[in-house]
């Protein structure tokens, strides 16, 4: 009989991999794993609002129903609160960092970037959505965290994960030595170790992208995408084209087929849409391990400098030879 390996045995089983190995991250990821199934429980009954009542609403009981993202950040919150490893917070759903000011986790070591759920315009639609994380260290060394301790580089990161909720859910993480993926098993309640040691497939052939923004791409992107619909047996051309709008299950899918995902700059968000520290860093974190490539069209997302909690960036992920590809185009054109 095969024998199961939950996420809990296994992030102990793995502690002499993680940096410091002091179990401090361990419970961190195991305090993330809780909240996880506790989001994916709500995630599933949102079909149900219908009867529940809606969101911003009183439901049946008379009880007002939040918001899914709003839950999911509050579940997030409140373990990484009460958990004791985490020292402050940074969240998509807050203007501001959390300070978490409880006498166990002032001095607690590690900071954590998250977006609570992921995919906001999916929620209602019964499309697979997700929550990322991203884990530092902090670099004060004690009380009060200060700014410097959030606005670290991608390559500073010590874990990184997202959990999707699909048609299954899954909880994907790194520590920095590959990445493993871990699937709910609703008649037990446990996340089961399912996908060892992920790759991206080196090359091909799905480009992930919202074409209904082509007039304001920029132009490296535009000849990029033409270059995807032309027809080449050598290299299976034309691709295929798959979005979702949740970025997480983009590149979840693109990570298990072979694929690229961008976000460009477009005149709407010249930044970019997507953000740099609790969207773009954790999944290049994770995509690099697996042998994947990140970059904003010219230099790697996790080298590019951080100076504000929210900031954006465009984004070009996913397999090697494609993300390589879409750059030549930048830089020959944009
Ligand atoms: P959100 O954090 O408000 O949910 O926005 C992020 C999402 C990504 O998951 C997705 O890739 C992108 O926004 C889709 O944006 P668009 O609808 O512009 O294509
Ligand atoms: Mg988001």
């Amino acid at each position: 009989m095969t024998k199961v390996v939950t996420l809990g045995q296994f992030i102990i089983e793995r502690q002499s991999e993680f940096p410091y190995a002091k179990g401090e991250l361990s419970r961190l990821l195991r305090d993330i794993g809780i909240a996880a199934k506790i989001v994916n429980r709500e995630v599933n009954k949102a079909g149900l609002v219908d009867i529940l009542g809606e969101a911003g609403t009183m439901n049946v009981q008379g009880e007002h129903v939040k918001k899914l993202d709003i839950y999911a950040n509050e579940q997030f919150i409140s373990a990484l609160k009460s958990g004791g490893e985490c020292s402050m917070i940074a969240s998509e759903e807050n203007e501001d960092v959390i300070h978490v000011n409880s006498a166990v986790s002032k001095n607690a070591k590690y900071i954590v970037a998250m977006d609570p759920l992921d995919g906001s315009s999916n929620i209602d639609v019964n499309v697979p959505i997700g929550t990322i994380f991203s884990i530092y260290r902090r670099k004060t060394e004690k009380g009060m965290c200060t700014m410097e301790d959030v606005l670290q580089k991608g390559t500073e990161q010590v874990a990184a994960g997202y959990i999707i909720y699909g048609s299954s859910t899954m909880l994907v993480y790194t520590t920095g030595h590959g990445v493993n993926g871990f699937t709910l098993d609703p008649s037990i309640g446990e996340f089961c170790f399912s996908h060892p040691n992920m790759k991206f497939p080196s090359s091909g052939k799905i480009y992930s992208l919202n074409e209904g923004n082509y007039v304001h791409f920029p132009e490296g992107v535009k000849k990029y995408l033409k270059y995807c619909q032309v027809e080449d047996d050598e290299t299976s051309r034309p691709y295929t084209s798959r979005y979702i709008g949740s970025m997480v299950a983009d590149i979840h899918r693109n990570m298990i087929k072979g694929g690229i995902f961008i976000y460009p700059t477009t005149a709407s968000s010249p930044k970019g849409k997507l953000r740099l520290v609790y969207e773009c860093n954790p999944l290049a974190f994770i995509v690099e391990q697996a042998g994947g490539r990140a970059t904003n069209g010219f230099k790697r997302i996790l080298d590019v400098n951080v100076k504000e909690i929210h900031q954006r960036t465009p984004i070009f992920i996913g397999s090697t030879d494609m993300v390589e590809k879409a750059e030549e185009f930048m830089r020959q054109y944009s």
